[in-house]
């Protein structure tokens, strides 16, 4: 019994009337003006569609169906699935039957593997994730339901059904690729026992006597899950999702922009920073040999990475939550005092720079220094991590649009000419 779904039965139809009435009532009201300097800059600000599952406010971060981040960080990456999809947090019998959904899909097919198999032993670990999203295409319930001639009511469901299945499937994928890319043995099986961050440590094979890095991994697949609509990757996959391209299509799409440096990406380059100013300083620098290291950086035209942000103007509440858990666990570690560091340091100086609109640390400047100690030290690997995380987001917000019978992304373009003669 999927109890998530019937929960949704719920809420669809009443959202639906809610925006219909709504569209009647309000239908005509301008919520954004675009001017020219916008058109040229990413339309950057522009309120142009709706995301519900969750929202981002410049001077508080990341809401969750109108629950601040850092009020929920204690619960499941699980429960944040569904409290994404649904407005509230299941209950114990809505979290067990989520998580026997999820057991019952665990495997990832042994072609899949096959493919991976075929790839150049230095593929970057998303290139071989995203192969492998792809590779599994064929197993998509929405895309045969949708050759069979499925109602466009029944959308959202056959999303839903897919989305739970590539997710039950996603830790073991990340973790398959993470033993076959940095040579660490056979592939170790899902165990449908655990949770699905304990399932992932476990088929990393990294050891966990404490079991906190199980206890990170829950925190850091929670805190991933998802950012509003108008990022890269949610933005990516709801276009190709609006042509009806079915979720395997989709996630990929999203999560070849979060493979993109300035996104995220920006997790393993900022992990790579960290360990330069360790290397250079031999451990701990001062603040004014670091500080002296950032201005370096940033005169030779790079950025800074795991700083600044779109949307943000203040420090990221999933950094924060990092930092809190790296305070509590590894307070003493070298690495993480570097991410410290950097916090006291980096915000004056890109303000100083003049450059940067946001100077506060994103989600990106910490996650690194807690999987590096607890001894996931392939850096290269952590955006796979991201992107087992925000897949939850993507999904939820594909049955929602489905399920609004929200129509093909098609905004309208112009050209530098015409900007000139009608603006
Ligand atoms: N270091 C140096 N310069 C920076 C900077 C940083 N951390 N952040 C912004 N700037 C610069 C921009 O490059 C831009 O310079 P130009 O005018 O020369 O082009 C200028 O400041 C204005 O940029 P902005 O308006 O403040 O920022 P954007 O909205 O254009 O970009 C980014 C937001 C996150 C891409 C940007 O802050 C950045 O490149 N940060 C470093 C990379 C990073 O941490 N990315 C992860 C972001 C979070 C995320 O999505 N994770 O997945």
């Amino acid at each position: 019994m999927n109890l998530l779904k019937e929960e949704l039965k719920k809420c669809i139809p009443i959202a639906q009337g809610d925006i219909k009435q709504l569209i009647k009532d309000k239908g005509d009201q301008k919520i954004s003006d675009v001017s020219v300097a916008q058109a040229y800059s990413g339309l950057r600000g522009i309120k142009a569609f709706v995301c519900d599952t969750s929202s981002v406010s410049a001077d508080k971060g990341l809401i969750i169906r109108g629950m601040p981040l850092l009020d929920i960080t204690h619960i499941l990456p699980e429960e944040v699935f569904f409290l994404l999809l649904t407005g509230r947090l299941p209950n114990s019998t809505e979290l067990n039957d989520l998580n026997d959904e999820f057991s019952a899909h665990l495997n990832v097919p042994e072609y899949v593997w096959n493919v991976l198999g075929e790839m150049p032993d230095d593929a970057h670990p998303m290139t071989m994730f995203n192969t492998g999203i792809l590779a599994m295409q064929g197993e998509s319930v929405f895309r045969e339901r949708y050759d069979q001639g499925m109602a466009k009511t029944e959308f959202w469901e056959a999303i839903l059904e897919d989305g739970i299945r590539l997710l039950a499937k996603l830790p073991a994928l990340g973790a398959g690729i993470y033993r076959m890319r940095f040579d660490k043995g056979e592939r170790i099986a899902p165990d449908p026992q655990k949770d699905w961050s304990g399932n992932f440590v476990h088929m990393t094979g990294l050891p966990d006597e404490s079991g906190d890095f199980h206890k990170l991994m829950q925190l850091y697949f929670m805190l991933h899950c998802d950012h509003e609509g108008g990022n890269v990757s949610a933005f990516a996959s709801h276009t190709v999702a609006s042509a009806l391209s079915d979720p395997y299509y989709s996630v990929c799409a999203g999560l070849n922009g979060l493979a993109g440096p300035l996104h995220g990406l920006a997790n393993q380059e900022c992990l790579k920073f960290v360990l330069s100013v360790r290397d250079e300083f031999d451990g701990l620098p001062t603040e004014d040999g670091l500080r002296e290291y950032c201005w370096n950086r940033l005169n030779n035209g790079r950025v800074i990475p795991g700083y600044g942000h779109a949307v943000l103007r203040c420090p990221d509440p999933r950094f924060s939550a990092f930092v809190k858990f790296g305070q509590d666990h590894i307070k003493e570690d070298d690495v993480f005092g570097i991410v410290d560091l950097l916090f006291k340091v980096v915000p004056d100086v890109l303000q100083e720079h003049g450059k940067a609109k946001n100077p506060w640390p994103n989600v990106d400047a910490a996650s690194g220094s807690l999987l590096y100690y607890y001894g996931l030290k392939e850096f290269n690997f952590y955006t796979v991590l991201f992107s087992i995380s925000r897949t939850m987001g993507m999904i939820s917000q594909m049955v929602w649009e489905r399920a609004l019978g929200i129509p093909i992304t098609r905004p309208k373009s112009v050209t530098t000419d015409w900007i000139k003669s009608n603006a």
